[in-house]
């Protein structure tokens, strides 16, 4: 692409390498996917970022426990986090891995920024630390002798380097002050400013007693904290440290941090703090989106209870799986994953509303209009009415998207939906038939250009049945941008054969 189109940067977190990857792993990296897909179809020079956090004690201890060395280990499940894009249909443009050696001289570059800026020194560090979260926590913190998130914590006290993160205070809330938009959604922000007004103690950012990370320059016994490690990737995969690498000069202005809400202090308020240190911008926006619970219950390994993206995409399909993260909850919201949830909307919105229109309309066009686009006559007011509806979708799903309410989104297309299988069954093209070929040739016309631009909207979210509807439409590849949505059917191109693209789920 051009270097005069926008550019739009789209991270995911990376995930620990320690668990085989789960429904909240694919949550955030479908909501990302449907945010690159979005931007690249509305004509932004896009890079979508995934991979994996590959070092730490959590790491390090799980190999020992599996008893093979972290190397191993790590490669192991990079692979299966890499077998999720392409189960989920991603389209990121790069995956990164930690223990990739550009990432260590990234993440070595920003330490000797810090430090030349006078921002590390050396100490030693006496408190809890919680393997599972990688996170210190003090005394006031514990609940009942545990972590705030429920993580078991060890006292830990070593030779350390510390971050000066209590002189951040100030300069972090007039950056938070000044940049409404930074972090969404309101809710979260507000309890980050309340977070940092509390006041920031120095952060230990490196550990001696283990050996799996990013060295310290220049005092090898170290083994940078894994979170300044991790943070660091979303530069690592830029260029950065070569400031003047086109990636870098081009996308980190434009960068958006999605992160689940368990992350959002690390992404809120070390990495702004950190930038801010080494001299380079804070990212532009960060969302943290809410938790998914399995039938009611925390999602977790010793319950037993993680719901495996296979085999969820076996059951229902990808565009399913995909629709429904996107449609069931407010991106920021909590929500639960049901099979009955499922199931419901993938039978209500899906197959009766979406497949349904497209279904209807195309094969009747196929058995009744000659399997060409039909040719319309003078629109009637309600020909009229129904498109005027559909006309500000792109200008409403651009405002959503740039809030990350992905749901929302949905929503917007959703509404179109209803209002042309109403004006179908209002329109009655299969009386018209009989009565008035002419008649029946504008509203199937009509119907078919609802179906095309509704179907253009939706390819970020369900990109495999809006490329079948496309294709039965006969829009070309190269038309199915946001550029063409105004460049109408052509009456007379020959129709494929239609197929259904959203199959009802029968009751088991
Ligand atoms: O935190 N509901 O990695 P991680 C919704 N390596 N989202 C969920 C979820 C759930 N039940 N469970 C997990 C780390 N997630 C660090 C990140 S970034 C520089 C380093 C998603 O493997 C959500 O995005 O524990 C959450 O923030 C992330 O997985 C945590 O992944």
């Amino acid at each position: 692409m051009s270097a005069k189109n926008p550019s739009y940067y789209v991270t995911t977190p990376i995930y620990y390498v320690n668990d085989a990857p789960h429904i909240g792993h694919a949550y955030t990296s479908v909501a990302a996917d449907v945010l690159a897909r979005f931007k690249r179809l509305d004509g932004y020079d896009v890079f979508f970022l995934t991979g994996t956090d590959e070092h730490g004690q959590k790491i390090e201890r799980s190999a020992e426990k599996a008893g093979v060395s972290p190397k191993e280990y790590v490669d192991g499940f990079a692979e299966k986090f890499k077998a999720l894009s392409t189960l989920l249909n991603l389209s990121d443009d790069h995956f990164i891995r930690t223990t990739s050696p550009t990432h260590h001289a990234c993440a070595k570059a920003i330490w000797t920024r810090l430090v030349t800026r006078g921002h590390i020194y050396k100490g030693h560090y006496a408190g809890w630390y919680a393997v599972r979260d990688e996170a210190f926590y003090n005394e006031k913190e514990l609940v009942n002798g545990k972590a705030p998130t429920g993580a078991d914590v060890e006292w830990v006290e070593e030779e350390s380097y510390f971050f000066n993160l209590s002189q951040w205070q100030e300069p972090l809330l007039e950056f938070y002050a000044n940049n409404p938009d930074f972090m969404g959604p309101q809710s979260r922000r507000n309890e980050v400013v309340k977070f940092v007004e509390g006041g920031l103690r120095d952060l230990s950012v490196s550990r001696s007693t283990f050996g799996w990370g990013v060295p310290v320059p220049g005092d090898e016994v170290h083994v940078m904290y894994v979170w300044l490690d991790a943070l660091t990737n979303y530069l690592t995969a830029l260029g950065f440290p070569d400031e003047n690498a086109p990636l870098y000069k081009e996308h980190w202005p434009n960068v958006v941090h999605l992160v689940g809400k368990d992350i959002l202090r690390f992404h809120a308020v070390y990495w702004p703090a950190f930038l801010m240190a080494a001299g380079i911008s804070p990212p532009k926006r960060l969302f943290a989106h809410g938790w998914w619970t399995n039938e009611g219950q925390k999602i977790s390994k010793s319950l037993g209870n993680t719901i495996d993206p296979h085999a969820l995409v076996a059951t229902y399909g990808l565009d399913q799986v995909r629709y429904f993260m996107m449609r069931e909850i407010p991106f920021g919201g909590d929500g639960d994953f049901s099979d009955a949830a499922i199931r419901r909307r993938t039978n209500s919105d899906l197959a009766n509303d979406f497949g349904n229109l497209s279904q209807r309309v195309l094969s009747f066009v196929a058995k009744h209009a000659g399997a060409v686009v039909p040719t319309p006559g003078d629109f009637h007011p309600e020909d009229k009415a129904l498109l005027a509806q559909i006309e500000p979708f792109l200008k409403e799903t651009r405002a959503a998207i740039d809030q990350q309410a992905l749901s929302r989104y949905c929503e917007i297309l959703w509404t179109g939906i209803a209002e042309a299988n109403r004006y179908v069954d209002a329109a009655a093209p299969w009386s018209l038939r009989k009565t008035d070929t002419a008649r029946m040739e504008t509203v199937l016309y009509v119907l078919m250009e609802v179906l095309r631009r509704i179907a253009i909207l939706a390819q970020p979210i369900t990109p495999g049945a809006c490329a079948k509807i496309l294709d039965q439409l006969s829009v070309p590849e190269d038309r199915r941008s946001f550029a063409f949505l105004d460049k109408a059917l052509t009456p007379g191109v020959v129709l494929p054969t239609p197929e259904g693209v959203f199959p009802r789920l029968e009751n088991q």
